[in-house]
């Protein structure tokens, strides 16, 4: 970066990184080395070949939050006041978030982590949005860094501390931060229906409410079903691919499952 960059007003991608993707989500606190590793080389080689130009990454929890959260009974509606349990699932966070920041770097990426738990908060009532502050995340790109964000504990009014999923995480910036493009890479192919088939596309959740199941392994955060609400709810096209997709993905091109 140099004194006179000048801020490129190209709306950001927004790219999810599940935690089922990076981690081994049945054995606490282990990472999937080279699932980790390929996630990192694509996301590299589109910030060098100039695929993408400005890039938020956001990554889910994995066997590292879902893992401690569980433990302690807290989830994206229920929460806890002790600060042992927020800081077990916090800290499981904030080890992963180091991971993916070291692969990222190791690639020349000018990653840097922003820790949804210090910034932001739910308010009371159900119906009540994310209270996600972005000034941060947008002059980090503006500034040429690619911010990484992750799952979380949220300041929850009424419950102490909840749980922020990653897939709530990407629809604040998306909607926040205008952005052109949102992918979900996780380790299915796509959303399937109840064959087993990628779906090509989605712009209804009722059209496909029966073919989405749950989540199998521990997920506080509600699994596919909550993923394909959300990222319809963008305004900006979203994808759900798997690994391979991910390539073509920030190429431009269509990938897995479009939404929207
Ligand atoms: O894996 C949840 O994020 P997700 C993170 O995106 C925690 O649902 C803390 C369990």
């Amino acid at each position: 970066m140099t004194a006179d960059h000048e801020p490129s007003v190209t709306p950001p991608v927004v790219l999810k990184l599940g935690g089922s993707l990076i981690t081994d989500k049945n054995r606490p606190e282990t990472l999937d080395d080279a699932a980790l590793d390929a996630a990192c080389d694509a996301v590299a080689s589109a910030l060098a070949d100039g695929a993408v130009e400005r890039l938020v990454v956001v990554h889910g929890g994995g066997s590292f939050g879902h893992h401690h959260a569980s433990e302690h009974g807290v989830s994206t509606t229920t929460g806890t006041a002790d600060a042992d349990a927020v800081m077990d699932i916090h800290g499981a966070m904030t080890e992963l978030n180091r991971a993916v920041l070291d692969r990222l770097h190791e690639r020349a990426v000018p990653a840097i982590p922003v820790h949804p738990l210090s910034l932001s908060a739910r308010p009371a009532g159900p119906d009540a949005d994310l209270d996600l502050p972005l000034s941060s995340t947008a002059t980090l790109l503006d500034e040429g860094f690619v911010p990484v964000l992750h799952g979380d504990g949220v300041a929850t009014a009424g419950s102490g501390i909840t749980v922020v999923s990653g897939d709530e995480l990407v629809v604040e910036l998306a909607a926040g931060l205008g952005a052109r493009r949102v992918g979900v890479c996780s380790t299915v192919p796509g959303v399937l229906d109840g064959d087993g088939t990628v779906l090509t596309s989605i712009d209804s959740f009722d059209a496909v409410a029966d073919a989405l199941g749950a989540s199998d392994a521990t997920d506080v955060s509600g699994g596919m079903a909550a993923k394909v609400r959300e990222l319809l709810a963008l305004d900006a096209p979203a994808y759900v691919f798997g690994a391979d997709g991910l390539h073509p993905f920030l190429h431009g091109e269509d990938a897995g499952t479009r939404i929207d």
